[in-house]
């Protein structure tokens, strides 16, 4: 099968790739990504040389190229997690956001229409719990949950995943979507929670817990959340929504604390004075309660359930961290924007 993946360079869909390619050489590989300031090329260095594995720098708002890609390729199967992601960056400014998350998935929506008209090939989405707003302290997202988005970046989520579902909908393109919750792990750029309070507490830097640390995220590792979208590529029903979530809910507070607990059992260093590292910021606007996934279709029709727990998840990223401080230094400095432009700037 040929499988096209756009954001294979960033966080989740590097994972995908370093899971999958060597996993499946009966498959062939090609990762559409545009090498943002979230994609690290470095993250796919085991890959490089594979048979059934290509990379193409593209940009998914330039629809020629994307079509060029498509005509060169002639995937079998796309699944789409290029997007940006950063819920602060899209409060920070918004435009970005609406150009590849909801352009992007146009444009690629197109793409697939025009190599498939007759109902072949596969469009995979990859979306997230976002896209249903905020939870109370009670309840849980399912499928059939009303779409009520707070932020810029879950707005253009949500909007993508209704251009998705109309291509299905009105043109009998195949396609699938899953909505997950938080991931975490390795090779996550770290603006998120989790990579950057342990740099900040690799580098004794203030951790900034916004509001009160009340905020509850439901947390799956990655590699679980990977398994999840190829089952459902492989055996989810088409035009079915599937959600995916690991049935662990923790306050934003917890989180830093346990990663105070595990970086000071693996460092050495004083509990007590890298708790006193938490230092409450103002709130970021519109900031979602409480997020909690019903995962029970995917786990009921699919058979898929998440392998790692919470704190075995959390202890290995740390780990990932602490091992790999040059892949952080890499994607924070101006050099690694040079070695992009230098390696692939002609791509
Ligand atoms: P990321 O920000 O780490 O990576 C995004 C990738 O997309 C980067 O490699 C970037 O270069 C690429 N990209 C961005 N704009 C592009 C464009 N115009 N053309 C081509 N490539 C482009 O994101 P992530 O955390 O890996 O998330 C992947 C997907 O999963 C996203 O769609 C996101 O909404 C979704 N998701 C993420 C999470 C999470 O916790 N991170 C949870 C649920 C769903
Ligand atoms: O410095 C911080 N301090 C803080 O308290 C940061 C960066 C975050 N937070 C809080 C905000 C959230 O309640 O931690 C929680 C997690 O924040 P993020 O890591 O920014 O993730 P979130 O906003 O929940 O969105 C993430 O999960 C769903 C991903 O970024 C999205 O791409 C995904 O769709």
């Amino acid at each position: 099968m040929k499988i096209l993946v756009t954001g294979g360079a960033g966080f989740i869909g590097a994972n995908f790739l370093n899971l999958l390619v060597p996993r499946h050489p009966e498959h062939s590989f090609v990762n559409f990504d545009a090498l943002t300031y979230a994609a690290n090329p470095r993250s796919l260095a085991e890959l490089e040389g594979r048979k059934n594995y290509t990379f193409v720098r593209a940009d998914l708002v330039d629809f020629e190229a994307v079509r060029a890609v498509f005509a060169q390729h002639r995937p079998e199967v796309v699944v789409h997690f290029a997007a940006e992601s950063h819920v602060d960056r899209s409060i920070a400014g918004p435009r970005p956001f609406l150009r590849t998350n909801v352009e992007g998935t146009f444009n690629l929506l197109e793409a697939c229409r025009e190599l498939w008209p007759s109902g072949e090939g596969l469009l995979h989405h990859v979306s997230t719990d976002e896209v249903y707003g905020s939870l109370g302290p009670a309840g849980l997202f399912s499928e059939e949950t009303k779409y009520d988005p707070s932020s810029p970046y879950s707005a253009s989520k949500a909007a993508s995943d209704h251009l998705v579902r109309a291509w299905g909908r009105t043109f009998g393109l195949p396609i699938k979507i899953t909505n997950c919750s938080n991931n975490y792990g390795p090779l996550q750029f770290p603006e998120k929670l989790i990579p950057l309070m342990i740099q900040n507490l690799l580098e004794r830097k203030p951790l900034p817990v916004y509001g009160k640390g009340e905020n509850v995220r439901d947390w799956l590792f990655v590699g679980d959340h990977c398994e999840a979208i190829w089952a459902v590529v492989h055996k989810g029903r088409v035009g079915q929504t599937y959600n995916v979530g690991g049935r662990s809910e923790q306050r934003n507070l917890d989180v830093v604390k346990r990663l105070c607990a595990i970086v000071a059992e693996e460092t050495g260093a004083r509990e007590a004075e890298l708790l006193d590292l938490v230092t409450y910021v103002k709130d970021r606007p519109g900031h979602d309660e409480r997020y909690a996934i019903d995962a029970r279709k995917i786990e009921r029709e699919l058979g898929w359930k998440p392998q790692e727990t919470f704190a075995t998840g959390l202890r290995r990223t740390v780990r990932w961290y602490l091992d790999h401080q040059d892949w952080v230094a890499s994607v924070r400095t101006g050099e690694y924007r040079r070695w992009i432009e230098q390696n692939y700037g002609g791509r």
